[in-house]
Formats: C-alpha cells, structure tokens, sequence
C-alpha cells in the first residue's frame, strides 16, 4: 500500500508498505542482478550504508542458479540474507539486451540464454512464476523494451502486445498469490509503461494500464540512447496520467543529475548500476562531480573521497590509499569505490526526502546541479 504523504511542485514523497517493511520514497534500489552486488558488497554492507531496497533479476536468477533453487532455500530473502524488500525485474528487458536468437510471439519470448545456448521460452506466465518462486517483495510486469529508434508502427504493435501481457501477469500473479506453497503470498506487481520517443503512445497506454489499479507503475524504455532532453521530455507528458496514489518508477536511470530531475517530475523509485559500475573503475561519486581515483594528483592525497561523508571508505581511508588499492588491483580498492557511490546515492536520496517535507525541493535540486559542476579538487 502506498501513501503519498506530500507534494512540493510535481515531486512526492511518499512510503511504500510491504511484507518486507516500509520503504520511505523517492528511493535508490541498489542493484544486484545476479543476488550479489558487483564490487565483493554483502548484504550486511547494505544494511550499513542505508539501502533502502535491493534489486534482482528474473532472467539472470533463472538461467543461474535456478528459481527452483532459490525456492527450496527459501525464497531469495532467506537466499542472499536480506529481509528489507527486494524488487525483482521482469527479465523482460535482458531477453531483449542479452538474448541471442530471440523470437517473438504472442505468447511470449523464444530465445537462447547467454551463458551456454540453451534454448529458454518466457512469457508472462513464466515471468510471474519465477518470480513467484524468487518470493521477491515487488515483482515486474513482463514487458518488450523497444528500441529507442524503433518506428512507429513497431512501437504501436509492441506496446500493445505489452498491455495484453500486462492483463496476463496480473492474472498469474493473483492465481500465484492464492496457491498454498506460495512463499510471498502478497506479492506485489507494477506494470510498466513502453512506447520509445512517442508521447501520443506513452500517454495512451500509460491510461490504459492506470486502469489495472496495479501496486505501482514503471516508465520503461527510457535510458536506452535518446538524450536526457528527450527522457525529461517524455517523462514531462507521460508521468502526469499515471495514478498519483501509487508509486511511479523510472528503469534503469540514472546520473545524479538525471534522479534530480525525475523526482522533479513525479517519480519515486529509481535503479541504476552507475554507482556500482564506476566504483569498480575507480570512479567516485562526490558533491563536485566525479573524481578517478587513477589521477596521479591523488597519490600522496591524504582527504577521504569526500569530506564530511559518513560511508566506510571515508570514515576510515584516504585517496591515497584507495588508488593505490585500485593500482595494485586488490579488490578492496573497487568494495571501497563501491561503499562510497552508493552510500552517496542512499544518501543524496534521504537528501531528497527532507527537502520535500520541508518544501524546499527546488532550491535543493539547483544547489545540487550547481555542485556537479564545480571544478573537482
Ligand atoms: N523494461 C524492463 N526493465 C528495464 C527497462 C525496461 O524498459 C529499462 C529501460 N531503461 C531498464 N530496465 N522490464
Ligand atoms: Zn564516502
């Protein structure tokens, strides 16, 4: 159940009840695809930097280790030891990025799994099912991700594809949700809004799906090589004509700069594996832009990664002592990175929330922007 608690301008703050506890929004998922943060970050190290909530996904948990693996050990809370809520993506998206020699049809996705050729069938049903089996707190509807250059007539035809398979995973989930071994017997379902670069398209399906009264909607289909001018475009007609009453989630975005700017639009959750993908490059996420911690200039750096932040890489390392980590390849060089980036997303996003419940999101969001854009020291 959500609560929306607050409006400042278009941006809500709200709270999200689960089985799994209440998670407060705007929120960051930190993403662990295959149940694992990538950089060696366990789920104890979550609990200290302030995840609110963890990501998974269908496809990747399917082909390995097995959905029925993870029901027999319980369910991928029990799995991975994380008992705050886990949101599972559909696996619509991989069978589109990842897939070789995929087919699509009415019923659903033939393709090949990328670790061995093996050949995998996924359709709404079995989406649900997996995910039923994985037990996660919020499940996604198994949509098609068109291509952001896609025409028209492709977009039109696909979008409407997802709507039909939208109505079956809601009816799978519900005849999962009665069935007596069913692990997570409320679990939830957001469906998700497609139609590339088409606000026309967006707009009708985003009416169409409000219709369902799911537990959450998702704008899909965005971050996938149109411009930030155009995402914020298409967020700008698209968000208003979902339900404002449920919580609103953009896939796969963003930069710091692109979370400002959704929440400034309406949206609540938010999933990216930039902090986690460029701690592991040495990348570091900091009031004044990025920092890499490869720069000689850092060498003999004795300042944390960033002042005044609480993470355990800055409570505790320099600069210095990170890069040469990352120089010598120790693995303890990209955890740290890892702790830091997303420490300062969680961060930034409670950031977010006290500024809307003191109505000061605007100025907040310009400060921030302004900061990116200094000169790094
Ligand atoms: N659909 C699903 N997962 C996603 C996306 C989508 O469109 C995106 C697009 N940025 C990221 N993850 N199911
Ligand atoms: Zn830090």
């Amino acid at each position: 159940m959500y609560k929306l608690l607050k409006q400042d301008g278009k941006a809500k703050r709200g709270e999200l009840h689960t089985v799994h506890g209440v998670i407060q929004t705007p929120v960051f998922m930190n993403v662990g695809t295959v149940a694992a943060i990538k950089g060696a970050v366990s789920t104890m190290d979550l609990q200290e930097i302030g995840t609110q909530v963890e990501l998974s996904n269908t496809y990747h948990l399917h082909v390995r280790p097995g959905d029925q693996i993870v029901k027999k050990m319980g369910g991928l809370h029990k799995f991975m030891v994380w008992d705050k809520p886990i949101l599972t993506d559909s696996g619509g998206f991989q069978v589109f990025s990842l897939s070789s020699l995929r087919k699509i049809k009415e019923e659903g996705v033939y393709f090949s799994s990328h670790i061995d050729g093996r050949k995998i069938f996924m359709g709404p049903e079995e989406s649900m099912q997996i995910q039923s089996n994985l037990a996660s707190t919020i499940a996604m509807a198994f949509d098609e991700c068109p291509s952001s250059v896609a025409d028209r007539i492709y977009v039109q035809a696909s979008v409407e594809r997802t709507t039909r398979w939208l109505k079956r995973c809601k009816e799978e989930m519900a005849r999962l949700n009665s069935l007596p071994d069913t692990i997570n017997k409320h679990q939830m379902l957001f469906g998700i809004n497609q139609g590339a670069v088409y606000e026309d398209i967006r707009i009708e399906h985003a009416k169409e799906i409000a219709r369902l009264d799911l537990d959450g909607y998702a704008v899909g289909g965005l971050a996938v090589g149109e411009t930030h001018e155009e995402m914020y475009r298409i967020l700008d007609a698209v968000v208003p004509f979902l339900p404002l009453e449920k919580p609103t989630y953009l896939m796969g975005v963003g930069t710091p700069a692109n979370i400002l700017e959704a929440v400034d639009r309406g949206v609540d959750f938010f999933d990216c594996v930039y902090p986690s993908r460029n701690g592991r490059h040495g990348h570091v996420y900091t009031g004044r832009g990025k920092l890499n911690l490869f720069n000689a200039k850092y060498e003999t750096d004795p300042r944390p990664i960033e002042e005044g932040c609480q993470c355990p890489a800055c409570r505790h390392y320099s600069r210095a002592y990170i890069r040469h980590l990352l120089k010598a390849k120790e693995m303890l060089g990209m955890r740290l990175c890892v702790l830091h980036n997303l420490y300062f997303y969680n961060h930034m996003m409670e950031e977010i929330r006290t500024a809307i419940d003191e109505n000061r999101y605007q100025e907040y969001k310009k400060a921030k922007l302004a900061g990116f854009e200094e000169e790094n020291i």
